[in-house]
């Protein structure tokens, strides 16, 4: 796994099928709090931000938790009484699901596949209809659970405009500067409900994820894990998410997983995880941990270098695969088509030439 070198020193014993913690300090949470997946992983180093280690594992985009950037300091203070009297009066994207999970959709790719049934729906809401909702569901107690996902916008109000004004700009953008990447092209704001899972995934944006309000544990996978992580072809709505269910794989459908590994972190108040483009991740608000805040920075990748350099990294071959389903779809004018062609120019032909 030649991605994840300098994240693997960190610590090289890893653990069977448990979680990267047993040894480490850990406070404002514990592990009863993690919920149990079948896999092992490896902890996501903690460093200073001044810590040459931290800019050596961003320099070749593997994750690191950083501790003391004060990204977002001015936030720290944010809780739902605060925003609900500060962030004003626009509509806030609310996914409304009947269980913890809330597995993304990209609802312009629907039409693609007409029996895809999503297991939660967006609603448009005030901020007060949410926090309505979040107690309401919490008092019933049920399955039933909502998590805020909405862009960060100039509806907010004066009082959060401040705060955002106040976020370590003069740190993030010359980080950005400094890997050459393209623009911040949104803040997303997440509020969400202990223990709801946003199942893994991958984005093709670089992110710092910062956490203001409760704890959350970050289950990462590089993107040379392709292969064990079974994603939703591309034009599927579910494009860039795992067919895989953690908590119930299916070793007959997806062998390979069980040869996954994670890299895994708990982030709280303060921390900053970089998330690298193509990075998988699978991201839970800890079990009767309370509401959880986070504001994340995605950013535009650098620009593809004008020399290509071989052997190709893992992530430039995702991009490849992404382009040839994407061209194929349209080329057959058929997203159904695809499958069945990729299969009948590979099966029997490639497997025994080559070896
Ligand atoms: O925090 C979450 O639940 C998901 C966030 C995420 O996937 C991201 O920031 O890319």
């Amino acid at each position: 796994m030649a991605a994840a070198t300098a994240v693997a020193e960190a610590d090289p014993a890893g653990t069977e099928g448990g979680t990267g913690f047993s040894g480490v300090q850990s406070s404002g949470w514990s592990e009863s709090q993690l919920r149990k997946y079948p896999f092992p992983t490896k902890p996501i180093p903690r460093l200073s931000h001044r810590d040459p280690r931290a800019e050596i594992l961003i320099d070749n985009e593997e994750p690191v938790v950083l501790t003391d950037t004060d990204l977002v300091y001015p936030a720290l203070k944010w809780d739902l009484n605060y925003l609900q009297e500060n962030i004003g009066g626009g509509d806030f994207s609310v996914y409304i699901a009947q269980t913890h999970k809330f597995l993304y959709y990209d609802e312009k790719k629907m039409s693609n596949f007409e029996n895809f049934a999503p297991k939660s729906r967006r609603v448009e809401m005030k901020f007060q209809e949410f926090v309505d909702k979040m107690d309401e569901m919490e008092k019933a107690g049920g399955d039933e659970r909502v998590y805020l996902q909405q862009t960060l916008n100039d509806t907010v109000g004066r009082k959060i405009v401040v705060d955002f004004l106040g976020f370590n700009w003069n740190w993030i953008n010359k980080q950005q500067a400094k890997r050459n990447w393209g623009q911040l092209t949104s803040n997303l704001l997440l509020i969400g409900m202990e223990g709801n899972v946003t199942p893994a995934h991958y984005d093709e944006q670089q992110n710092f994820f910062a956490q203001i309000k409760g704890y959350k544990r970050c289950i990462l996978f590089p993107p040379d894990q392709f292969d064990r992580l079974y994603p939703f072809p591309v034009h599927h709505p579910c494009d860039r998410q795992s067919q895989v269910d953690f908590e119930n794989p299916d070793y007959e459908k997806f062998p390979n997983f069980k040869n996954v590994i994670g890299y895994e972190t708990v982030v709280g108040p303060g921390d900053v995880l970089y998330i690298p483009m193509y990075w998988w991740h699978h991201i839970e608000s800890l079990l009767n941990g309370g509401t959880t805040i986070t504001v994340n920075f995605w950013y535009k990748g650098a620009p593809t270098p004008k020399r290509i350099e071989y052997p190709l990294k893992a992530h430039q071959k995702v991009a490849i695969m992404r382009n040839i389903e994407k061209m194929l779809g349209e080329a057959l004018g058929d997203p159904h088509e695809v499958g069945p062609l990729l299969n009948l120019m590979i099966k029997g032909r490639y497997d025994h030439v080559f070896s």
